[in-house]
């Protein structure tokens, strides 16, 4: 097989203006804290401190929260939707243009590939902010209300959490669709990737938003409980794992506060014997290491026919062999680094277990950086179903492979996990792909292809991958009322 020698192709970081401190964006304004705690985000893929982050406190929560109930009441939730419209094209067309700004602070702050953050996370973000500014001026259409319903009306103060592995897209997918309801937000990004929420607050300030539509609350777990335990909250929109939204579910229950919940995966990726093998091979990758295998719906389990297993398991180790893990901000970089030093300690652990097991543990040889945060691509075989590693979500670069001998017996250990977010099949046969899709208890089941992300198609969990869904029409629903205004 012939080598190919890439020269360096580093992305320039001239584009992108750290401050070295950052407060909280309350109001419209950047304001300091009443506390005094502050933290350092860094670089994951050279340990470099890129800034200091204000922690917010449960009274800076409260003033967020009070300038999104006085910005919802005052402007926001009266405004016509042709209106809102017009400021969700306007933040669209501003993701656009600093598109290279963003890419580059993301890739630095979260530690993805350049190729990544520029041609998927933040064109996603900017598609959100479009697909919504659509829909605006059109809720009455969209079949949100029963026939003799009053028309859907905004839901009141939407506090928003989200997780570290995708930032940017992450904010987009839970304010562009609360703004075009009508609905004000305070958003808490991750404690990790807080930068390009920060920027966004100035997007915000340059396309004019009125001030309190959008609060950004900075800081860690308690500011997150903090934001999501106030009373001035009409609906929570949470992302991350599953045993916070189980936290968050508890903290609500028997309140009036709605809740969408995004939460965990373990996506089998079924590949039959009859699929296109190179092509299946390609979706295997994407499927688990895409963003270091930092997915929800990564397809971090390989459910492969016996038959099949010898010839996918040696093509995809081949494949593996020419990925490039190293600086995110080289162009060439297919892995980069691993966002935090807890989650590094997880993946390893969970590793460790694996081979405790009796799974078959295989990686390609590859020089890691020897500072920051790194995991080379890895593979399992040998997995048996009960094992730990198949069960529990690893959201590292780890894949497991499994093997199956009917459709019958792939869907039954596909669904054999307490998740329901994402599954893939690989096979030449239409009717199979429909049957399998009607049988896996998946939110998105994608056939002949995998990670395929786009605002018009909703995306959510069955079982504890959460409840709700964020994406196309359905994703609306969770932002908007029949009931009385709040
Ligand atoms: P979590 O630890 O759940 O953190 C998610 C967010 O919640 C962070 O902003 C976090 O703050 C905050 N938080 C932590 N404890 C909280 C509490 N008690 N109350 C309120 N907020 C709290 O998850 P993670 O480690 O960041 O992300 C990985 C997980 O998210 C994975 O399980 C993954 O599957 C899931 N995820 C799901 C999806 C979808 S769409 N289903 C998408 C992405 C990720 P800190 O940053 O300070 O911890």
């Amino acid at each position: 097989m012939p080598v190919f020698e890439y020269a360096p192709a580093p992305e320039s970081r001239s584009v992108v203006d750290i401050r070295s401190s950052y407060g909280l964006f309350i109001g419209g304004e950047f304001t300091d804290s009443t506390g005094d705690t502050s933290f350092k985000t860094i670089s994951p893929a050279t340990e470099e401190v890129l800034a200091d982050i204000t922690e917010a406190t449960a009274d800076d929560v409260d003033r967020a929260v009070k300038a999104a109930r006085a910005a919802y009441r005052g402007v926001w939730g009266r405004m016509s939707g042709a209106d809102r419209g017009k400021y969700l094209f306007r933040i669209a067309r501003i993701l656009q243009e600093r598109a290279r700004e963003f890419a580059v602070l993301e890739s630095l702050d979260n530690g993805k590939p350049i190729k990544e953050s520029r041609d998927v996370d933040i064109p996603l973000a900017a598609a959100h902010f479009f697909y919504h500014a659509g829909w605006a001026d059109k809720l009455e259409y969209a079949g949100l209300s029963p026939a003799g319903t009053p028309a859907p009306r905004p839901v009141g103060v939407v506090g928003q959490v989200i997780p570290w592995n995708f930032p940017l897209m992450m904010l987009s997918w839970k304010i562009a669709p609360a703004l075009a309801c009508g609905n004000a937000v305070v958003l808490k990004p991750a404690e990790t990737t807080p930068l390009t929420a920060l920027l966004f607050a100035e997007v915000c300030q340059q396309a004019d938003l009125p001030p309190g539509v959008v609060n950004i609350v900075t800081g860690a777990g308690a500011t997150g409980q903090a934001l999501v335990g106030h009373p001035g909250i009409d609906k929570i929109a949470f992302t991350g794992s599953t045993e916070v939204g189980k936290a968050i579910a508890r903290t609500i229950a028997g309140t009036r506060v709605r809740a969408t919940l995004e939460l965990g995966g373990k996506a089998a990726n079924i590949v039959f014997d009859d699929a296109p093998v190179d092509q299946a091979v390609e979706g295997i990758v994407n499927g688990i290491f895409f963003n270091q295998g930092h997915v929800c719906c990564a397809g971090s389990r390989l459910l492969v026919q016996e038959s099949a297993h010898d010839e996918v398991v040696r093509k995809l180790k081949r494949r593996l062999s020419t990925l490039r893990v190293g600086d995110p901000l080289d162009k060439n970089t297919d892995l980069g680094a691993i966002n935090s030093a807890a989650q590094l300690d997880k993946i390893r652990e969970l590793s460790g277990i694996a081979e405790t097991e009796g799974a078959e543990r295989w990686s390609p040889a590859c020089d890691l950086p020897s500072r920051g945060f790194w995991f080379p691509p890895t593979v399992f075989t040998g997995v048996s179903q009960s094992s730990r590693i198949a069960q529990e979500e690893v959201f590292g670069p780890v894949l497991s492979v499994l093997t199956f001998r009917t459709p019958q017996e792939a869907v039954a250990k596909a669904n054999n996990t307490p998740f329901g977010l994402s599954a893939g099949v690989w096979t030449e046969k239409g009717s199979r792909i429909l049957w399998m899709a009607d049988q896996l208890r998946a939110g998105v089941v994608w056939a002949n292809t995998f990670n395929q992300f786009d605002p018009t198609s909703p995306f959510g969990g069955y079982k504890e991958s959460g409840y709700g869904r964020e994406g196309g029409r359905h994703g609306l629903e969770g932002y908007v009322t029949t009931g009385d205004i709040a």
